[in-house]
């Protein structure tokens, strides 16, 4: 079995922060908050965050802000809340959530729920569970969760629960795992898992684990064939591995969403870890740092924080533990739910 090559993935993390003009540092210019997040959660499990300067990244992210008191991803870009959790969770990396107006951010969060308990992400009105999550996580993170209706976002959360076990982005839509994460991560948080049904979703995430020892997003989706004779059942099965190992091939990206979810629910021990480390580890770039979403592909910043962050959850030795529900460094969590 390799090994996870941390001295590589920490240098690739900084080079990309630092970098301006290339193809990665264009495709994020708008998301650049996430991927501070992403880089930076990354460093810190690795024990390499004390690397970043880090009055630079503290006066960059609050320059994110906007007078409405979200952020944005950029500085000069509109406020939305994917960009205003990573803000908050990159100040508490740093342990400086004390340099935020506490009460101008959460006010601008709760102003997003809506009537039946769901989160719009920005003033256009877009609904989904990532925001419901968003919102407990970042409110929960400033101590200010009273400012919303937990009781009805809670139960907005339910309805979006499938017959499967998961959860989709809104009532009636497909499950899907990273939607299964906000929504099990949400309830997990506000002391609502009874509301899950642990067994049955335990078993639909289980099933995303295939052959290569890596995670896929959702279940095959068979084309329409009748099995009513050998030769369509023999087609039908070398299309099924086909599909097993390409179409929803897994990736990277998954060991986050599904794992997490899996551990959050106690259900982790369902899958094959060690198949998983090796699928993981397979992705790394040997050469030049960074993961990729599967074994050979291009690596970015994104694959890099799931892939080291789904070992952390794997207990891989050397990197610290991260919290499932919190997406932050235990410690990290600790220092700011509990004050050590
Ligand atoms: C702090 C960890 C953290 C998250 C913040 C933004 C967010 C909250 C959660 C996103 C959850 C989500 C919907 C993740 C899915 C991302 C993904 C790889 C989608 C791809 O979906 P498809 O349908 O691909 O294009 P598949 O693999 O299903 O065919
Ligand atoms: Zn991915």
């Amino acid at each position: 079995m390799g090994e996870l090559l941390v001295e590589k993935h920490a240098k690739y993390i900084i080079t990309v922060e630092k970098r301006k003009d290339d193809f990665e540092s264009v495709v994020m210019e708008h998301l650049r908050l996430n991927g501070a997040y992403w880089g930076l959660t990354t460093l810190d499990i690795m024990g390499k965050l004390g690397a970043v300067e880090q009055d630079e990244v503290i006066s960059w992210v609050m320059q994110c802000q906007h007078e409405s008191g979200g952020f944005g991803g950029n500085i000069g870009h509109d406020p939305h809340l994917l960009y205003t959790l990573s803000a908050i969770q990159v100040l508490a990396l740093f342990d400086k959530l004390h340099v935020l107006d506490i009460d101008k951010v959460s006010n601008y969060i709760a102003g997003l729920q809506n009537e039946d308990g769901s989160f719009s992400g920005d003033i256009w009105g877009e609904v989904d569970t990532r925001f419901s999550y968003i919102s407990i996580l970042s409110l929960t993170l400033l101590h200010r969760l009273d400012k919303i209706d937990v009781g009805k976002a809670v139960k907005y959360i339910i309805s979006c629960k499938n017959v499967d076990g998961g959860f989709g982005c809104t009532p009636g839509a497909e499950s899907h795992a990273g939607q299964i994460f906000c929504c099990v991560a949400a309830l997990a948080i506000t002391g609502s898992l009874h509301h899950v049904d642990k067994d049955l979703l335990g078993w639909w995430l289980c099933e995303r684990q295939v052959k290569s020892g890596g995670l896929n997003g959702r279940p095959e989706k068979l084309p329409d064939v009748c099995c009513s004779c050998d030769i369509v059942i023999s087609i039908s099965k070398s299309v099924m591995s086909f599909i097993d190992s390409h179409v929803v091939a897994s990736q990277v990206c998954y060991s986050w969403w599904v794992l997490s979810s899996l551990i959050m629910i106690d259900r982790v021990h369902w899958i094959d870890k060690g198949k998983l480390v090796q699928f993981i580890l397979d992705c790394q770039d040997k050469e030049n740092g960074g993961i990729s979403d599967r074994p050979d592909d291009a690596v970015d910043v994104f694959h890099t924080y799931f892939g080291v962050a789904g070992l952390s959850l794997l207990e891989y030795p050397g990197i610290k533990p991260i919290d499932p529900a919190y997406a932050l460094p235990v410690d990290v969590v600790n220092r700011v739910m509990l004050g050590r």
